[in-house]
């Protein structure tokens, strides 16, 4: 079992005049090499590489950090805090398989490597853990806590959950009864009619106000401080809410958004409040549901407060598949014509998603995930063409958390022939969901250490900044995608992964990570 105070210690350094170590700091001098085309009115490209010059400035200190979770005491929430439990205290338990001990499976963080280079002697690759890269905060250390409509404490709430194995409740279960949710904030509008017997733990009021922000931003404060946090980060991964509309006046801008809540507007949906009190707060905030949770309204705060936001709704399992898959089957050249894609599963997730408003927000953002391969490849697809996508969920409380998903992808192959590749999928989704919320805080929190400027060569001062408010980064561990307003979004997972990958590697001056592996091929 590693102890997480090896997380601290940094596992290389890197030897360049572009990069310099103090106490406290990475300084590193970054040339980003782009490609920039241009067209002619002939249709002709033209095509100039490109060389930007950052300085980024990465701060090497490990905070203490906390975690709220809103829906603290649904699956994702209670499985994930088991989780690091089970990890903190290197439990191992029975199964009927044998013995099973704690791990981060599933985290790209802590259970992934990454290629730092070439051996010197030996011209092999040499790997290194994700979470090596760059200091990183290590999940055992995390501080847990959270609101819930519901109750119950987390051991009763593990209970209802029915995810882990008795053996490990066993061993978590007098811990975990000693946690309880903080009361949260319930709009019975935006969650499925199904879920009302559960909220016996709620703030006053049905409707946005003010109020509700500055309850949750104490209740932030309140956590950072008992707890002795250098920083809080906050996730989302409550009940699916329902679309909110769109109004103008309402909430399109940031001013507007803060009026309407002050006016006790009811299409304020309860994420969307929860959001503006950790913009206000300056405590990153992480939507892993689908809905439209970050209003424009909300984006434009985030922008003015450059608070750190990221959503939407964790990526676990078909959705992963499908962005891995459709990548793999378009860059190979194959065209994919249909896409037919069922689930059922009988946790409360699925009981919610079982009324129609709170289905159509998950079908959405389960829709979408394959446009930019398709629209990256005008060699298959004609301009607007697109294959057929189908979402179909279910509940059958039987199964419960052991969801189902069954994909069939049909494509077009060589000479008019036909290829049908299905898929059936069986697993805990809260065992899926519980590292991805690990994932999002770290890397979030990375997020928070990293400055930038613009170099200049003309010797003029400009002044560091962090990345953009929306961490587009989290792209890899999220289905649906948030971006800065205006720019792409990214659904193909090994693009996503080579984003996050390089960006970490820039922050300590290495290039991005390249398989050209000349070394092997010239000689
Ligand atoms: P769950 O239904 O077990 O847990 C949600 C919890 O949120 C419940 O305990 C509920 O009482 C609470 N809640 C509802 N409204 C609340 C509010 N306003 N404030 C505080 N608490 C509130 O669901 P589960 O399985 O934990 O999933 C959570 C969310 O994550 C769902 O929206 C789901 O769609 C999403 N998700 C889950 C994935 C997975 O693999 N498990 C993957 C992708 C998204
Ligand atoms: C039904 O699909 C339930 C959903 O909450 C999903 O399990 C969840 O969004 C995960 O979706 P995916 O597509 O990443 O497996």
């Amino acid at each position: 079992h590693e102890g997480s105070s090896s997380f601290r210690k940094e596992l290389f350094t890197v030897k360049s005049p572009n990069v310099v170590y103090t106490e406290k700091e990475v300084l590193t001098k970054y040339t980003y090499r782009t490609t920039s085309v241009t067209r002619d009115d002939t249709g002709d490209y033209t095509v100039t590489p490109r060389e930007t010059q950052y300085d980024f400035k990465f701060d090497r200190n490990v905070p203490k950090v906390g975690v709220m979770l809103v829906g603290w005491g649904g699956n994702n929430g209670t499985t994930v805090t088991a989780g690091i439990i089970a990890n903190r205290r290197g439990l191992v338990w029975d199964t009927r398989e044998g013995p099973r001990n704690a791990n981060y499976y599933g985290s790209v963080v802590m259970g992934s490597t990454m290629k730092l280079g070439t051996d010197a002697k030996t011209q092999r690759d040499v790997n290194i853990p994700f979470h090596n890269v760059l200091p990183m905060v290590h999940p055992n250390d995390l501080v847990i806590g959270g609101w819930d409509i519901s109750s119950l404490n987390l051991s009763d709430a593990m209970d209802r959950a029915a995810v882990l194995e008795p053996t490990l409740k066993m061993q978590v279960k007098k811990e975990m009864a000693t946690m309880t949710p903080l009361p949260s904030i319930y709009y019975p509008d935006f969650i499925a009619s199904n879920q009302g017997d559960r909220a016996d733990n709620i703030i006053n009021g049905s409707v946005a106000c003010m109020g509700h922000v500055d309850h949750i931003r104490q209740d932030i404060r309140d956590f950072k401080r008992v707890n002795n946090l250098d920083k809080v980060i906050v996730q989302w991964t409550a009940n699916t809410e329902r679309f909110a509309d769109v109004v103008a006046g309402v909430n399109d801008t940031a001013d507007n958004l803060l009026k309407a809540i002050e006016e006790g507007q009811a299409e304020i949906a309860p994420s969307t409040i929860f959001a503006v009190a950790c913009i206000l707060e300056n405590a990153p905030f992480i939507n892993g549901s689908p809905q439209n949770t970050f209003v424009p309204g909300a984006i434009d705060l985030a922008e003015r407060y450059g608070a750190f936001i990221g959503g939407d709704d964790f990526k676990s399992g078909q959705t992963k598949m499908k962005s891995a898959l459709v990548e793999f089957l378009i860059n190979a050249g194959i065209k994919v014509t249909s896409i037919a894609s069922y689930n059922h599963l009988g946790n409360n997730d699925g009981k919610n998603l079982s009324e129609q408003k709170q289905f159509r927000s998950k079908e959405i953002s389960k829709s979408n995930v394959v446009d930019d391969m398709v629209d990256a490849n005008n060699v298959l697809y004609k301009d607007g063409e697109h294959p057929d996508h189908t979402v179909v969920i279910k509940y059958m409380p039987a199964v419960g958390d052991n969801k189902r998903a069954l994909d069939e992808y049909y494509a077009e192959i060589f000479l008019g022939g036909h290829q049908t590749i299905s898929i059936f999928n069986v697993c805990e989704d809260s065992l899926l969901a519980s590292p991805l919320i690990i994932d999002l805080v770290l890397i979030t929190e990375v997020m928070t250490r990293i400055q930038w400027k613009a170099s200049s060569n003309d010797g003029s001062a400009t002044a560091y900044q962090g990345f953009h408010s929306v961490l587009s980064i989290l792209s890899y561990m999220l289905k649906a995608p948030l971006t800065p307003p205006g720019t792409p979004v990214v659904n193909a997972l090994a693009k996503q992964r080579a984003a996050l990958t390089n960006i970490f590697r820039a922050c300590v001056g290495l290039e991005p990570e390249s398989d050209m592996s000349l070394e092997h091929k010239l000689f």
